[in-house]
């Protein structure tokens, strides 16, 4: 047995995001966020479920704070629902809303926790998306007063931010797809969304960093490792040109300040995404920090048919165990990753923003829930993170998705990532032996293997 120690002063902790847990989706002058009319919309979400209670987090913040004082964590990554700040996405901040934020930030630091919000993590105010979404180029400027406004109230107290969750996420599935909000299926539209958040993020980091120059702000990418899905040179190709799209579209013109190549012919569409003079200057900022979030690796094949990407994700080819969720289990993803960012980019600092797992286990006969399967996901990745430091990697922190089983977008209430079991008639909160583990190894700073 040997025992693997973490850096001093490592960050452990546990992600959430508004939407997903807060509930309140009315009071105290909220506005209305796509999420709400999405999920309101029948047909868009499993079962008929909607965020308008979900874990009633607003409402129990207190309770939520216990729950990571009991678990020792030193870190909470949640997010700040856009329409709680400003309802109709323009105009003065709302004084309740910045308090709620407000008192949360305060209860983490009296508990000796890090505040580590994200300003967006999906819940685009609806007036915005009714004015044309992310597809238009004036919500960039909205989004940068957003953060301005936000920091001006918050920074006092928040020293670590990040801009965005997961933009490849967001614009695909809601722009191309229309699987998540606002559930449009426009291609020109998604080239458009990417080539705007990547302009907003830029403009937001300088307009946070005008209010502060001392504050850290990343923003939380979604990473994938993609491999091949079969031995032909073909798929070798489809995997490097979904590795651009899906790992590189945000993170090459932040860090860098160019597009990689996303078309099957080495092409980028600046014409279709509305590039303009200046822009990429715009979008190049010195991120203090790289967000990870990772769960699995992607298996690619070639689609000789389509000229545009012409790849895609393929099923059923996959070696390691499926979560409920059907997402394979394979640590080395992480790993994979950690370096490749490490090395391509000069050795950023880097934060694992989320990583978890989707088991349903719920509470047995002696009331504790026993998630075998979820202490060794953690244990499996929590290896390849640290394999990944002993490589080079500066990972400064680590956040387990998620503190609570929570609404999980289009699947609802049915795929459980939590730490925590919630019981969604009562909300009810359980600890589960999974995340009894993880609080050993925070306390330890490591574990055994
Ligand atoms: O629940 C989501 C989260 O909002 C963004 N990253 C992936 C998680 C699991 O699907």
């Amino acid at each position: 047995m040997s025992r693997l120690e973490f850096p001093r002063e490592f960050h452990w902790g546990a992600a959430t995001a508004s939407y997903q847990i807060e509930g309140s989706w009315n009071v105290d002058g909220k506005g209305e966020s796509i999420w709400d009319r999405f999920s309101h919309t029948p047909g868009n979400v499993k079962k008929g479920d909607t965020g308008d209670r979900a874990c009633d987090s607003y409402r129990r913040q207190s309770e939520d704070v216990a729950l990571l004082r009991e678990l020792g964590l030193t870190s909470y990554r949640f997010s700040i629902a856009w329409p709680r700040i400003q309802p109709s996405g323009r105009g003065a901040a709302h004084a309740k809303g910045l308090d709620h934020y407000g008192k949360l930030a305060d209860a983490l630091l009296e508990a000796g926790i890090r505040p580590f919000p994200t300003l967006y993590h999906w819940d685009l105010p609806q007036a915005l998306e009714d004015d044309g979404g992310w597809p238009e180029r004036d919500l960039a400027g909205r989004f940068a007063d957003y953060a301005e406004l936000v920091t001006r109230a918050l920074g006092d107290r928040i020293s670590d931010w990040m801009i965005f969750n997961e933009p490849n996420v967001f614009t695909a599935l809601g722009y191309l797809l229309g699987i998540h909000a606002p559930g449009r299926r426009d291609f020109e539209g998604f080239l458009r969304a990417v080539h705007n958040v990547n302009r907003a993020q830029g403009e937001a980091f300088r307009a946070m960093k005008a209010v502060r120059g001392d504050l850290r702000i990343g923003t939380a990418f979604n990473f994938s490792d993609c491999q091949p899905a079969g031995d032909a040179e073909a798929d070798a190709a489809a995997a490097r040109r979904w590795h651009n799209f899906t790992n590189e579209a945000f993170l090459r013109p932040t860090l860098r300040g160019t597009y990689p190549p996303l078309f099957r012919d080495g092409s980028v569409p600046i014409d279709l995404m509305d590039v303009r003079d200046g822009d990429l200057d715009v979008a190049q900022v010195p991120l203090d920090f790289v967000g990870v979030n990772l769960y699995t690796r992607t298996l690619v094949e070639d689609v000789p048919e389509d000229d545009n990407l012409g790849a895609r994700p393929v099923l059923g080819r996959e070696e390691g165990p499926l979560t409920d969720f059907g997402w394979e289990v394979w640590p080395d993803a992480l790993y994979n990753v950690l370096v490749w960012i490490s090395e391509e980019f000069g050795r950023p600092v880097l934060e694992i923003t989320e990583n978890g797992c989707s088991y349903a286990d719920g509470p047995g006969p002696d009331g504790k829930v026993h998630d075998t399967r979820r202490t060794e996901f953690y244990r499996g990745y929590l290896e390849a993170v640290h394999r990944a430091i002993a490589a080079g990697a500066d990972v400064r922190g680590y956040h387990a998705w998620s503190l609570l089983d929570n609404f999980e977008w289009a699947e609802g209430y049915e795929q459980r990532f939590g730490l925590v079991h919630v019981d969604f008639d009562t909300c009810e909160r359980t600890i589960k032996e999974s995340a009894r583990w993880y609080a050993r190894v925070v306390a330890e700073n490591g574990f055994d293997v």
